[in-house]
């Protein structure tokens, strides 16, 4: 561990003590956000280039979403689902007429969504498709996240997900990504019940499959009876320049979770969105969370939708990417082996001999006044804020070429 001096060097010391060492971050000491900024305790300001993995869209401590937290928190946080309260009802609705499904189950974090869907997509093989008790099979694709629950571990090729956490939870099977002739022949299998993925790969180091793949995976699905299941956690809420990210492809999901920006970053607010067939599947008393669908996130969780709605942040993800895409293209930096992504969810490749290039780039980019992280070695991914202006764009844009030129 670096020492680090100041302020920064005290904070980072009080976690490193008293703390559990579950992450590596970046050595800085955040102490306030607003909007695309960021500021440390120092008192020097950056952008941010993560949007907490794509949990902050509406930007740090957004006035509406703060508003409607402000007003709820002071009037009822949490009744449990034990009772009924004034606001469930009125988010379901609003939330379910946001995406177009029959109904909403609410849980926490984007983990427990997933655990959800893979909840339902079994209730449904063996109380709908008739599939044998026990033998239903959901399959998964390499390079998935979807989280760090020993569920979703075991869908994991990446050691550092689930090395030394087993045994595992069976029923669970891995194909390639964006391989449609490795779908079909797992589809022979009449015990699959679902197909589980992200329209793009964010912890892969945003993987974005070829044109047409999740149509046709859908079209696939539905001729076998396998329920489509779209982790839209990290794609969803307008990231990729679309409201979801499977709407570049005009797909609707079976089972839709949503997690991370739903709450603006605000709460922790996850969602599983499904119609009827299915998510009546599960009886009263069969499922749920202490938190799950409170007064208080639903409050967050609406104001989140709205900001969303009302200042087209779809849209400007859409054209804010295309032109950050062009941009850093143009730098052609031998450090870029190549740029990728959709709408406002991108990453560079890193070209450099040194494996610890990404992380020593980040740290540069720091200084410079832009914070971002590298992802699986040689990647950085560039998430900013979706309220970003192309002002403040081209800014990082210019941040980001010139450490790319200075660094050795
Ligand atoms: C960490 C990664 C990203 C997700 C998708 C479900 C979840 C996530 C597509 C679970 C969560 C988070 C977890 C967070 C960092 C971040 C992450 F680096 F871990 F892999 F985004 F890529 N589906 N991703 O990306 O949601 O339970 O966390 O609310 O673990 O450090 P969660």
């Amino acid at each position: 561990m670096e020492a680090v001096a100041g302020k920064t060097g005290y904070y980072i010391d009080l976690e490193d003590k008293y703390g559990a060492h579950n992450y590596h971050p970046l050595p800085v000491v955040l102490s306030k956000g607003e909007g695309v900024y960021l500021w440390d305790v120092e008192g020097k300001k950056y952008f941010d280039f993560l949007s907490a993995y794509s949990a902050v869209n509406q930007g740090h401590c957004h006035p509406h979403i703060i508003k409607a937290l402000n007003d709820q928190a002071s009037i009822l946080t949490l009744t449990s689902r034990a009772f009924h309260n004034d606001i469930l009802g009125e988010y379901e609705k609003f939330v379910t007429e946001f995406f177009g499904y029959d109904k909403v189950l609410p849980m926490n974090t984007g983990v427990e969504g997933g655990e959800t869907a893979v909840k339902l997509c079994r209730k449904w093989a063996y109380n709908v498709k008739g599939i044998e008790e026990n033998k239903a099979k959901i399959l998964f694709v390499n390079g998935n996240f979807w989280g760090r629950t020993l569920a979703a571990i075991s869908t994991s090729d990446d050691p550092s997900s689930y090395a030394g956490y087993g045994p595992y939870m069976p029923g669970f099977e891995s194909i390639e990504y964006n391989n449609l002739d490795a779908l079909a022949k797992a589809l022979e299998d009449p015990n699959v019940a679902g197909f589980m993925l992200e329209p793009i790969q964010g912890e892969a180091g945003v993987v974005v499959p070829d044109e047409g793949y999740l149509s046709k995976a859908y079209a696939m699905c539905k001729e076998k009876n396998v329920l489509f299941i779209a982790d839209e956690v990290q794609t969803g809420i307008a990231r990729t320049g679309k409201l979801l990210a499977c709407d570049h492809e005009n797909v609707k999901p079976d089972i839709l979770i949503l997690g991370k920006a739903l709450s603006g970053g605000v709460f922790p607010v996850s969602a599983v969105l499904a119609d009827d067939e299915v998510m009546l599947c599960i009886k009263p008393g069969e499922h749920g969370s202490t938190f799950g669908g409170n007064p208080l996130a639903c409050k967050v969780a609406i104001a989140a939708l709205e900001v969303v709605r009302d200042e087209k942040l779809a849209e400007n993800a859409e054209r804010l990417g295309e032109k950050l895409r062009q941009e850093l293209r143009a730098l052609e930096s031998p450090l870029i082996k190549l740029v990728r992504g959709k709408g406002l969810l991108n990453a560079i490749v890193i070209e450099h001999e040194d494996p610890e290039a990404a992380w020593n780039i980040c740290l540069k980019l720091k200084e410079n006044g832009l914070l971002a992280k590298p992802t699986h070695g040689d990647k950085i991914r560039f998430a900013p804020p979706l309220v970003m202006n192309e002002e403040e764009l081209m800014e990082c844009v210019r941040i980001i070429g010139d450490t790319l030129l200075n660094f050795k």
